[in-house]
């Protein structure tokens, strides 16, 4: 006899293929006829597709796909079309944005013109995709938190590569595009500013994305914890007392004091993540622009110490460099 159990359940129901509530008129048609895939099952829900593209969602996957193309070939090239040294090599491959005495002009497009080309048809993807988001909600008669979260995102994305790079008058300050390369601008912007630990929005950010995987965790946990009550059926356990999720809420004020609400639980979330993009982005448009040297400024404001003075007084490194 099969008993009730939650997400992790074995047992996969299986209707005939759903293609979900009727789309309004002017909709493009859903693609795919509905399969059943037992792997899918394991981790969620079982029917896979129809997917519905539409204008927009095909606008931006055709975007992304030139971006992901430029960026492939300026790679294949950089290892003289050699396919085996691109497989071996292709996590340390780049394609870099234009060098410095460029600024904000267009360079050639083998000095970093590919770089703005591929960057336009990204942004154009990730923006046309935000959009798909967007209106894949509100056909459906949902609030658009999604595509709000989705847009933090891509304001630390836009700081990164654009607003920033605009403000400081240099292409060359934006990421490059590659798995380890951006690692090392990463770590390079991080010893140009003098030390980004020092940034207190990037202090801010990593609290935001520490406090998302416990929330995570801890939410998680809960829900799966009183699902045995048949508590992940969220509404009907609401109104009423001694349900699993009375249980789940009374776990946490016992424990801690305090308990989130089914609502609210969503709304902490929400902000957590939100505000890790959120808050980093101004961190980033801070550095370079307000701030030089994270360093010296957190001397100046007493949450760095300053070291001995045996190698006499420290500046910055960059003031003399003539940039
Ligand atoms: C799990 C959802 C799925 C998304 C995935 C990413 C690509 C890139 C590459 C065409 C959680 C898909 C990846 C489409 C393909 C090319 C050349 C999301 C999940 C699986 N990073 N970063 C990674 C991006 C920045 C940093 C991994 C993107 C900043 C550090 C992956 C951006 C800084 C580390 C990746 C971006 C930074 C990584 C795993 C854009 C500061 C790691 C990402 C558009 C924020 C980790 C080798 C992941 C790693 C890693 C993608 C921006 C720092 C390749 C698309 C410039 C320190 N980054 N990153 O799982 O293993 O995200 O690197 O802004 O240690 Mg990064
Ligand atoms: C990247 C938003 C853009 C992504 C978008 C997605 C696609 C893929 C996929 C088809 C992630 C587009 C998607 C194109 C399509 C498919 C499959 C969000 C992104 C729109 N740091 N650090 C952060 C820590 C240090 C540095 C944030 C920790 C060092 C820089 C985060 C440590 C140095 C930057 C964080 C640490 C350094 C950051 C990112 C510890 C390096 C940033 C938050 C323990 C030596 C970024 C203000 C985020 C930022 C950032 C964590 C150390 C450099 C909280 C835990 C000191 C330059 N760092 N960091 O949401 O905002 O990213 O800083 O040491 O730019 Mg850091």
């Amino acid at each position: 006899m099969a008993e009730y159990q939650n997400i992790f359940n074995r047992i996969q129901a299986r209707g005939p293929g759903y293609p979900g509530v009727p789309l309004a008129r002017g909709s493009w048609p859903r693609l795919g006829k509905p399969l059943h895939v037992h792997l899918a099952g394991l981790i969620g829900d079982s029917q896979v597709g129809p997917i519905y593209f539409g204008t927009v969602g095909m606008a931006s996957v055709i975007c992304g796909l030139i971006a992901f193309e430029i960026i492939g070939l300026n790679m294949f090239a950089s290892v003289n079309w050699d396919p085996v040294q691109f497989v071996r090599q292709l996590p340390w491959l780049a394609l870099e944005p234009p060098a410095p005495q460029y600024g904000l002009h267009i360079p050639p497009l083998s000095q970093g013109g590919w770089w703005l080309v591929a960057g336009f048809f990204l942004t154009a993807s990730i923006l046309l995709w935000w959009w798909r988001v967007y209106k894949r909600a509100t056909a459906l008669g949902l609030g658009t938190h999604t595509a709000w979260a989705f847009a933090a995102a891509i304001w630390l994305y836009l700081v990164l590569g654009f607003i920033r790079p605009l403000l400081v008058g240099s292409w060359s300050e934006a990421v490059p595009f590659g798995i380890f390369p951006h690692l090392d601008w990463t770590a390079a912007f991080s010893i140009r500013y003098g030390n980004l630990f020092y940034n207190p929005f990037h202090m801010l950010s990593i609290a935001f994305l520490y406090g998302s995987t416990v929330l995570f965790a801890m939410h998680a946990a809960t829900v799966l914890a009183t699902g045995r009550y048949g508590a992940d059926r969220e509404l009907e356990q609401i109104a009423d007392r001694g349900t699993g999720f009375e249980r789940g809420a009374l776990f946490w004020r016992w424990c801690m004091g305090f308990n989130a609400t089914a609502e609210s639980i969503h709304r902490w979330a929400w902000w957590f993540a939100v505000l890790c993009p959120l808050t980093g982005g101004i961190g980033i448009l801070l550095t370079g622009t307000v701030v030089d040297n994270w360093y010296l400024w957190g001397v100046k404001h007493d949450i760095a110490p300053t070291y001995p003075p045996v190698f006499g007084i420290v500046t910055d490194p960059a003031a003399g460099a003539g940039q």
